[in-house]
């Protein structure tokens, strides 16, 4: 006779863009099917996700979310609070970057039982290990709970992160793959071949959720999980959603050399640091092109040295230059971010963003600056020090839910400075877009305006904006 397994349900609440939900793939692949009959359900995928997750919880164990910063903890909590009034003996563990952050919070303001802070796929099983055998959970590392008979809430050790290489490779059986590419609209599948962060910057929760510390997969297993994955999903691209995933210059050459041995037929973007791609040799950018290697993202960040310190981004601007012109000559495109508006920064600062983002810009209609405006996030040193001062950060889960890092301005930029740097955004994209004769004598005008900060009635950009949808023209 089979064994009824113990049915496990994991949400990954709606949110913006159309990224696999990794971290759900991540414990749902771990834990033994033998034992665990596990169902993912993403708000993004369902027309009524409640119905969904109801239909779903009825003979479950467990209902578990995966919730990061901002509008996700608004979809998150009125699930949960549903999923507790229908079935109020269902544990409900939350997980994932905002409760690793928060989970006293949580645990106070929600009806959630249980938060796991950091990595999860090991404290996750021992929590299932415990709800079966009827244990309390005194003594998981990297947990925090609602003690069932006191309702006190226990938070235990920290629990220390374990090599990703010693955990199954991902399943994503769990997911309809096909469904995430009709929606990115492109043919291509998600994957992490690392954990964590070795840098500092002091903008990043990073440093905060995995302590510094990196693990990544050894080369060949991801040329050899990519292979089957392929076998089965015939994707053209890869998107590796690494933190960096350039760590280490040796590893990626060893990951392009298993690619192009093996002729993968999909192209790959990957995450690169400046300091990183200035120290990569010129064979290596050679063999991630001949690899497939289509497009990097390169966090700028800022144009001023100054910020760049300040931040403890840990990069000099000749790098980013450095990097810019290998990956030009090895015809690699480059995705550049920038924040602009930090406390403390000068208009000078600005001004140097500027100059070297123009300068990025013309050097390839295919290096594109995304330019975003700063707001302190939870879970690091420039958050930490503006409370100190007086700044006022969301207080409680229901603020955080309303928390939106898109935003436009910052408190620390003057207004006129603001719309210069909003034109900018503008004619920056048109000025340097891939040229056509059709559009010479807007791009002439754009870069006559860009040089001159000339932005008087820019009736082009009002017509253009009316007609087009923005994103089109970079
Ligand atoms: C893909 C991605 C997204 C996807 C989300 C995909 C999804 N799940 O729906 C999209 C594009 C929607 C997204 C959006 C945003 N993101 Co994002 N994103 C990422 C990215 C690149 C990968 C996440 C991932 O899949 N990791 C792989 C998995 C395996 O790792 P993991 O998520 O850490 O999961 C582990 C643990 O956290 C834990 N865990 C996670 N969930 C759960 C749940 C349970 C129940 C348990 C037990 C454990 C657990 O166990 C997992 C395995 O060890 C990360 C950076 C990174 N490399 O992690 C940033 C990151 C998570 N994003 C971040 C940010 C800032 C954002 C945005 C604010 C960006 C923006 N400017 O708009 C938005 C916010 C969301 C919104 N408003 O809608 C920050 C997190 C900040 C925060 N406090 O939440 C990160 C860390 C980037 C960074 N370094 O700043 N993001």
């Amino acid at each position: 006779m089979s064994q009824v397994r113990t049915k496990v349900i994991l949400y990954n609440p709606k949110a913006v863009f159309y990224t696999m939900p990794l971290a759900l793939i991540a414990l749902a692949s771990y834990l033994d099917k033998g034992i665990y009959d596990v169902k993912i359900i993403d708000g993004r995928l369902e027309k009524d996700p409640l119905m969904k997750i109801l239909d779903s919880c009825e003979g479950a164990v467990c209902f578990a979310v995966s919730v990061l910063t901002g509008a996700p903890i608004k979809d998150a909590l009125e699930m949960t609070i549903e999923v507790k009034k229908r079935f109020p003996e269902l544990n409900i563990v939350w997980g994932g970057w905002h409760p690793s952050l928060f989970p006293l919070e949580t645990l106070k303001e929600t009806p959630v039982d249980v938060v796991v802070r950091g990595q999860g796929e090991i404290a996750f099983e021992q929590i299932l290990t415990a709800i079966i055998n009827g244990q309390s959970f005194q003594g998981i590392a990297g947990v925090s709970y609602k003690d069932k008979v006191t309702g006190e809430i226990v938070q235990n050790a920290e629990r220390n992160m374990v090599d990703i290489n010693s955990f199954p490779a991902f399943n994503y059986d769990f997911v309809p793959v096909n469904s995430y590419e009709k929606l990115s609209g492109r043919n291509q599948i998600d994957y992490i071949a690392s954990q964590g962060c070795r840098f500092r910057c002091n903008f990043c929760a990073d440093p905060f959720m995995y302590k510094r510390g990196w693990y990544g997969y050894a080369p060949t297993r991801i040329a050899d999980e990519l292979e089957t994955l392929w076998d089965k999903y015939h994707f053209e691209h890869v998107h590796f959603q690494d933190e960096t995933f350039f760590t280490i210059g040796a590893r990626v050459e060893a990951i392009a050399e298993e690619f192009i041995k093996r002729k993968f037929r999909f192209s790959w973007f990957g995450t690169m640091r400046a300091d990183q791609g200035s120290r990569l040799p010129d064979e290596v950018f050679a063999k991630c092109k001949a690899s497939g290697l289509e497009r990097v993202m390169i966090g700028l960040e800022s144009g001023s040295q100054r910020m760049i310190d300040w931040m403890k981004k840990d990069i000099k601007i000749p790098q980013v230059y450095e990097s810019a012109q290998k990956c030009l000559k090895h015809g690699i495109a480059i995705n550049f971010s920038v924040i602009i508006g930090f406390p403390g920064e000068t208009e000078a600062d600005m001004d140097e963003t500027i100059r070297v983002v123009t300068d990025l810009r013309k050097m390839s209609p295919e290096f594109r600056v995304s330019i975003f405006y700063f707001k302190p996030y939870p879970g690091n040193e420039i958050a930490d020090a503006l409370i100190a001062d007086g700044y006022k950060m969301p207080q409680g889960i229901k603020e955080w839910s309303d928390f939106d890092y898109v935003v436009k301005g910052s408190p620390w930029i003057p207004e006129k400075k603001f719309r210069e740097i909003e034109n900018f955004k503008f004619f920056q994209r048109l000025a340097w877009s891939k040229p056509s004769l059709l559009k010479t004598p807007i791009q002439t005008l754009a870069k006559w305006r860009i040089k001159n900060k000339s932005y008087h009635l820019p009736i082009e950009r009002k017509l253009i904006e009316l007609i087009f949808d923005r994103q089109k023209l970079s």
